[in-house]
């Protein structure tokens, strides 16, 4: 036991903790004996341990002081788990339909029991890159992007009660700086964490590094990322972050989360399906030229950012007479201006949205963590093909983004 009270657990002294935990031993019926506990952490950063007892099941996890798939030599505060549980309960109860109920949260163990989402639920993205189809998936992600992102910001907040929540997700500083440096830095650098498919892609790895005009865009992207306080972000709203059957849908990990710009997380799924779509044809073969997959993934693009703007403007619709203190009533006083108010903030946020999308897929091919998506295609010169297009294109979308007027015409300059 460390002096702050955190002791790692491993799957064998989390039977004495569980046992210890009415709120976690009762949610097996209190029935302990023979539980089964594995740990199954694929993620970047956490320990995750699934426990299965005869009268029921959860999910641990536990944060640790340093990023788990760099080392002890980069370390990382445990406090992000407090932020993960504060940000799923918020969430959760804005939108409980798509994310897991939280059991449980020990500060000083910076540990969470929540909710095991059982199989068939798997990781979307490892669904993407076995070629699945989830007609609900766009239904699902525009509603809990719409709700999580509307309620929390001014749209529907005092400007006191905004502040406040702003002020303890300040808190969550060190995991912003992380972003910070792997998403919005390290890439438009030489960095020793920084690794893309050499020799392929040296040449295109250096040009992302000398591109002026890139650094440009990314600076006020940084900028945005770092200043603007617009609603409760997830933070890290990747294809991982996602759990999926063919009727459900859940979003887990929010670590990152804080007061931070809309479009980061609207971008990075967006991003990361773009990612998914530019991958397919390394995981064509014979039986599967993934030509439909790769239709399917588009079109879920599309309808992924029309829901989320319909829900999201009926959402502002139904609350203009509430709390929210950007567009009172009596100044935005006609259904037209009200209109073009929509209109703007709506074209803004998807502007921010292509550059944040842009900005997470050049992250994922010339920085520190990449995608299985890529990384499960074995033959290399075939991987980097697939990877020259994806970065090809979000160099584009960062650039070009502001002529965009709408999700056909992006999907259109790939087609
Ligand atoms: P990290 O913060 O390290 O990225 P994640 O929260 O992404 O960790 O979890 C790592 C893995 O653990 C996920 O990819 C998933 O397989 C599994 N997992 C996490 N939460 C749950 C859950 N509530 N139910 C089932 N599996 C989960
Ligand atoms: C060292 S960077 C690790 C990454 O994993 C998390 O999922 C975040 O995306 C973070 O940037
Ligand atoms: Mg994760």
């Amino acid at each position: 036991m460390e002096a702050d009270g955190f002791r790692k657990l491993d799957e064998e002294s989390l039977v004495e903790y569980i046992k210890a935990t009415p709120a976690l031993s009762s949610k097996l019926g209190n029935q302990l004996d023979g539980m089964h506990i594995k740990e199954v952490g694929d993620g970047n950063l956490n320990f995750v341990y699934i426990v299965v007892g005869s009268a029921g099941s959860f999910v641990i996890k536990q944060a640790i002081p340093y990023v788990r798939c760099i080392g002890e030599t980069w370390p990382m505060t445990k406090e992000r788990a407090y932020f993960e549980a504060m940000t799923l309960k918020e969430h959760g109860r804005l939108c409980a339909d798509h994310v897991p109920e939280v059991y449980h949260f020990d500060r000083a163990m910076s540990l969470i029991g929540m909710r095991y989402l059982e199989p068939p639920h798997i990781i979307l993205r490892k669904g993407l890159i076995a070629g699945v189809e989830y007609p609900l998936l766009a239904e699902h992600m525009s509603d809990y992007m719409a709700k999580t992102l509307f309620f929390t910001s001014l749209l529907y907040l005092s400007t006191t009660d905004h502040k406040r929540a702003v002020s303890e997700f300040c808190g969550n500083v060190e995991l912003c700086r992380l972003t910070e440096q792997v998403v919005f830095s390290d890439p438009y650098r030489v960095s020793q964490h920084n690794r893309w498919t050499s020799p392929h892609l040296d040449h295109d790895a250096e040009s992302v590094r000398n591109d002026n005009t890139l650094k440009l865009e990314v600076a006020e992207l940084k900028t945005m990322f770092c200043e603007r306080a617009q609603a409760l972000i997830h933070g890290d709203l990747h294809t991982g972050s996602v759990m999926v059957t063919g009727d459900s849908t859940q979003v887990i990990d929010p670590e990152f989360a804080f007061y931070g710009p809309m479009g980061y997380d609207i971008g990075a799924f967006l991003g990361n399906l773009f990612l998914s779509f530019f991958s397919q044809d390394g995981h064509a073969d014979q039986g599967n030229d993934r030509r439909g997959y790769k239709k399917w993934i588009l079109t879920t693009i599309d309808e992924t950012w029309n829901l989320f703007e319909k829900k999201f403007t009926t959402l502002w619709h139904h609350h203009k007479d509430g709390p929210g203190e950007l567009y009172f009533p009596d100044i935005y006083n006609s259904p037209e201006l009200r209109l073009f108010a929509k209109i703007k903030y709506m074209e803004n946020l998807f502007h921010d949205s292509l550059g944040f999308g842009a900005a997470k897929m050049i992250r994922r091919l010339v920085g520190v963590a990449h995608v299985e998506d890529f990384e499960s295609i074995q033959d290399a010169s075939k991987r980097a093909d697939c990877e020259r297009r994806a970065l090809n294109f979000a160099k584009m979308l960062l650039k070009e983004r502001r002529g965009f007027k709408t999700v056909s015409q992006v999907i259109a300059t790939i087609q």
